[in-house]
């Protein structure tokens, strides 16, 4: 078996593995970047959409944010919807002026890849990592498998940037680490259309038939979800019904008209919520959702990822450059504690939005709790500053690599 020699091996290239091996690289350190998928089909997947104030700063102080800067849209507000009311929470104005910028995943993984590819990066696509070894040993290893061959990366550390279904967590030694998870009792259709967003800012809907978000991703693409039952099959759903079933739900009494258009994309996804404790042991060390995972009601996912790696990469630059381990000391914790904060500000989100079939207690308290949301300034501006800013939220004194 032949084998390769970097400082840092990081398996996974979704926003966490590529942000990782760019900031490493603006400080002079080597990584190989192991991806199981095509670059064609990452830079097509259809995820995140919301890029958060200081995570977006952050992209353009690293020099990734020129054509999010000029393609993604800012928005300064959101609309709840539920009782077939509006009601803007008018978030720059409550938190700051800050602003969350509308730019899809799969454009930050496009900028990523050409950024690396363009500084010589080693992204090996098609590889897929098979297993990690000695993590608490002198010579952490990955074996992995590319065009039909084995090989193996020896590392100083390696970082399991492999989200949720990846193999870093099963390289963690027996009874080290300890999952907290939570399933929840619903699932989001998502689609994917071609039709000028019937809004200016995104509508999260409360209806008694189940939530609905209108987000988009251009003034020519909208995205829609619909909340469904955690196992529903994506065939039941033609497209006719998606379409009834978003004008049931967005109905306003002043008359909203939800235009439609040509289905480009579809997909069920589960809702969970899953943090991992600690997030780093020996030369092992997870970022992203390899490590916590959130309800996507909060848009929190990938900005929680860009932000553990934000993190890591300074405290890797500590170790690797200025033999200082400190900060990789520092670095679970850290994360742990915010991707708690980012749970419970998407659990609060999810649970505000989401009706339970059968249990009317809880459907009255979220109405009352959107009434307030609505009518109190405090509470608006609670949850607003935590939409707007949560995962930038700075847990070491100095961490821009
Ligand atoms: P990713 O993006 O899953 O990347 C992991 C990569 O690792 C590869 N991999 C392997 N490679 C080699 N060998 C192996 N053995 C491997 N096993 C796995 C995979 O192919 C993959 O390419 O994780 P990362 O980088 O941590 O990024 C996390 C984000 O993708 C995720 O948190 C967000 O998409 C969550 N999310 C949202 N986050 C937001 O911040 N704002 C949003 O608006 C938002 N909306 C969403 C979302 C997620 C959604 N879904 C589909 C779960 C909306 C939805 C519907
Ligand atoms: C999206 O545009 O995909 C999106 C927006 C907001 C969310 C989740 C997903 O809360």
């Amino acid at each position: 078996m032949s084998g390769a020699r970097t400082q840092v091996a990081i398996l996974g290239a979704g926003p966490a593995g590529l942000f990782l091996s760019h900031l490493l690289a603006r400080a002079g350190i080597d990584s190989i970047v192991l991806e199981c998928h095509s670059r064609d089909y990452l830079e097509h997947r259809i995820r995140a959409g919301v890029v958060e104030h200081g995570i977006a700063k952050h992209l353009d102080a690293v020099g990734l944010g020129e054509r999010m800067r000029r393609e993604g849209l800012v928005h300064h507000g959101i609309e709840l919807r539920f009782d077939g009311r509006r009601h803007r929470i008018a978030m720059s104005e409550l938190a700051g002026n800050k602003t969350i910028t509308v730019y899809g995943q799969q454009e930050i993984v496009k900028d990523l890849v050409a950024a690396r590819l363009a500084a010589g990066g080693d992204l090996r696509f098609g590889a897929e990592a098979l297993e990690i070894s000695d993590v608490l040993g002198p010579t952490p290893t990955v074996r992995y498998r590319h065009d039909g061959i084995e090989s193996t990366i020896t590392c100083e550390v390696v970082a399991g940037c492999d989200g949720f279904h990846g193999i870093s967590r099963q390289a963690l030694p027996p009874g080290a680490a300890r999952a907290f998870e939570r399933v929840h009792p619903f699932a989001w259709l998502g689609i994917l259309a071609e039709v000028a967003p019937s809004t200016d800012e995104l509508i999260y809907c409360r209806h008694d038939r189940g939530f609905a978000l209108h987000s988009m991703r251009s003034f020519e693409l909208s995205r829609f979800y619909l909340q469904v039952a955690p196992d529903e099959p994506l065939e039941r759903w033609s497209d006719a019904a998606i379409w009834a079933e978003l004008r049931r739900r967005f109905a306003t009494e002043d008359g909203f008209e939800l235009a439609d258009g040509p289905i480009i994309e579809r997909s069920i996804t589960t809702m969970r919520s899953f943090i991992l404790e600690p997030q780093a042991i020996g030369s092992l060390v997870l970022a992203g959702d390899a490590a916590h995972i959130v309800p996507p009601t909060g848009a929190k996912g990938m900005n929680l990822a860009l932000a553990d790696v934000r993190d890591l990469a300074h405290a890797l630059i500590a170790k690797l450059v200025h033999h200082d381990e400190s900060f990789l000391k520092a670095y679970s914790a850290a994360c742990v504690r915010r991707a708690w904060h980012a749970q419970e500000f998407s659990t609060f989100m999810t649970t505000l939005l989401h009706p339970l079939a059968g249990d009317d207690f809880n459907n009255h308290l979220q109405l009352a709790r959107l009434e307030e949301l609505t009518s109190s300034r405090d509470a608006a501006r609670h949850l607003a500053e935590r939409y707007v800013d949560l995962a930038s939220m700075r847990l070491f004194a100095d961490a821009t690599p």
